[in-house]
């Protein structure tokens, strides 16, 4: 059986242009994505943009344009920046794609025809800018208890989804798959949330009218979460299944952040229930990034935009930071200085050196001819063993999504390389005619473990990892684990020029 991967992105809204936070999101999906081929997967990697509902109706009328006229320009934004980050999605879908409101609306019937919606009228407390219900307790001082904003009092004829009777059996998926929502803690928050009771859902407006209709009733439109949801079996040609999509790849692992998390892990779950499709095998949620120690915001002029940040410090600098430097699932703060010092200390000291001392001193003393290595020594076997120890630390890392720790252990592997350097000293081998087979050894390990190094960055780093092994004569089209991760794969006699400096050193402005 071929082994299958799929991974999504939320949907970004289009009234927003793309900022770090998107970004870093899409950015974690990408390096799943880039591993699990590595490592022999089909991938199917879906993003896209959410085009509906009255944020962008709202933010398109203040423009003058049509909400499709501002979908249209804004999700090139979104498809040039996670070009420009190379992300490799193998799809991008728009909520205003035919197949998609053809999935939703088919999502619908199913679940009116089982009788698990039904039309009443609603009233509660709006938040518009979270196009969410909020009842007169959950409010905090009159106003939204998400985002602090004013609500309004609506009172609307809607169909509802009998979320409460789904309460039950969503507990118990939660309680018996402890992986299903992740991290932990949010998981936690979750099961108190269910356990307190499930309202059901209004899942139609009739305020206003950029969305699907509901299908027999277009004077309602779906609510844009019933919509966008499900955007994630859309993709597949849910129901359909033409291309076989649905059953090749179908359940997929969410990753969000965890403003977001109670429309996947509640809100979609019992809607996939109702609909009679498995639920999806894991939704991880990540913290919030805020930058210089203050929430992002439009009003505050902080918001970190991507592109300026890779056209000044390079697109793998950029996503090595972002996954090295906070706990995958925490809050991080995004700030210059910390950034400038990871680039300095981590990539131009640890892994730039590493590669440049390793190639200058093959140059130097073997004419950039990759020798034969001769018999190990301890101190040989301790960092040829470091590699299998290294790559089974990071396929089980990346498998809980901890980047971070993934990422440490790599650097562990580039640290025992610069430390091998400074322990077998190879310019004293040098100088002795009776160490040069002694010497040959060093230089082929170095050499060796640079070239495992760099194709477990490749997930993290493609370009850098591209470079490093065109640099060790390899093809850089192939970064891939599978196949080339045992020790001695370079062979000796190739030719390794000298390489370029990987990343040059910030200067602190
Ligand atoms: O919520 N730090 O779209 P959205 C980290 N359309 N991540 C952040 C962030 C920050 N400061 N700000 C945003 C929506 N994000 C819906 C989703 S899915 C069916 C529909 C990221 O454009 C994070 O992933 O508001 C968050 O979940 C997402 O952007 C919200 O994007």
């Amino acid at each position: 059986m071929s082994k299958t991967f799929y991974i999504t992105t939320p949907i970004y809204y289009v009234n927003d242009v793309p900022h770090i936070g998107h970004a870093y999101t899409t950015l974690a999906c990408d390096v799943m994505a880039r591993y699990k081929r590595s490592r022999g997967f089909e991938v199917a990697f879906l993003t896209g943009t959410d085009e509906h509902g009255q944020k962008v109706e709202t933010a398109a009328k203040a423009n003058g344009e049509t909400p499709l006229e501002l979908a249209d320009r804004v999700v090139k934004r979104f498809q040039a920046l996670w070009e420009k980050l190379n992300c490799s999605h193998t799809d991008f879908i728009r909520t205003t794609q035919e197949r998609h409101k053809h999935t939703v609306s088919e999502q619908f019937k199913t679940i009116i025809e089982k009788g698990d919606i039904y039309l009443g009228y609603y009233e509660d407390w709006y938040c518009t800018p979270c196009e969410t219900f909020w009842t007169e307790t959950q409010l905090i001082d009159g106003t939204c208890p998400d985002c602090g904003r004013e609500t309004t009092k609506l009172k609307e004829e809607s169909y509802f989804f009998k979320m409460s009777k789904y309460q039950d059996q969503l507990l118990k998926h939660i309680e018996e798959n402890p992986d299903f929502i992740q991290p932990k803690t949010r998981r936690n928050e979750i099961l108190s949330f269910v356990k307190e009771g499930l309202r059901d859902l209004s899942i139609s407006r009739t305020s206003f009218s950029w969305g699907i209709p509901v299908p027999g009733n277009d004077k309602h439109v779906l609510y844009v979460w019933f919509d966008a949801l499900t955007n994630y079996i859309s993709a597949l040609g849910y129901p359909e299944d033409k291309e076989g999509k649905f059953e090749k790849f179908w359940p997929a692992i969410h990753v969000i952040g965890k403003d977001i998390l109670r429309f996947h892990t509640v809100y979609w779950p019992t809607f996939l229930m109702a609909a009679g499709v498995p639920l999806p095998k894991k939704v991880f949620a990540h913290g919030w990034w805020t930058v210089e120690g203050q929430k992002m915001s439009k009003s505050l002029r902080n918001v970190v935009e991507p592109n300026m940040l890779i056209d000044k410090y390079g697109v793998d600098a950029i996503r090595y930071f972002l996954l090295r430097e906070v706990p995958f699932g925490l809050d991080g703060d995004f700030s210059h200085s910390a950034l400038i010092n990871r680039v300095n200390s981590d990539l131009a000291n640890d892994i730039g050196n590493l590669v440049s001392r390793s190639t200058a001193m093959l140059g130097k003393y073997f004419g950039g001819k990759l020798p034969k290595p001769g018999a190990a020594t301890d101190l040989d076997q301790a960092l040829i063993d470091l590699a299998p120890a290294t790559l089974q630390k990071v396929d089980n890392l990346l498998e809980e999504m901890a980047f971070n720790k993934a990422l440490m252990a790599i650097w562990e592997m580039i640290s025992a390389g610069n430390k091998y350097i400074d322990d077998t000293a190879p310019w004293a081998l040098a100088k002795d005619p009776e160490q040069q087979e002694r010497l040959a050894t060093v230089m082929y390990n170095l050499l060796e473990s640079i070239r495992i190094v760099a194709l477990l960055v490749a997930p993290f780093m493609p370009d850098t990892a591209a470079k490093i092994i065109e640099i060790l004569g390899g093809d850089s089209n192939n970064l891939n684990l599978e196949g080339q991760d045992q020790w001695g794969g370079l062979q000796p006699g190739i030719q390794i020029e000298k390489a370029k400096p990987l990343f040059p050193r910030i200067e602190i402005e």
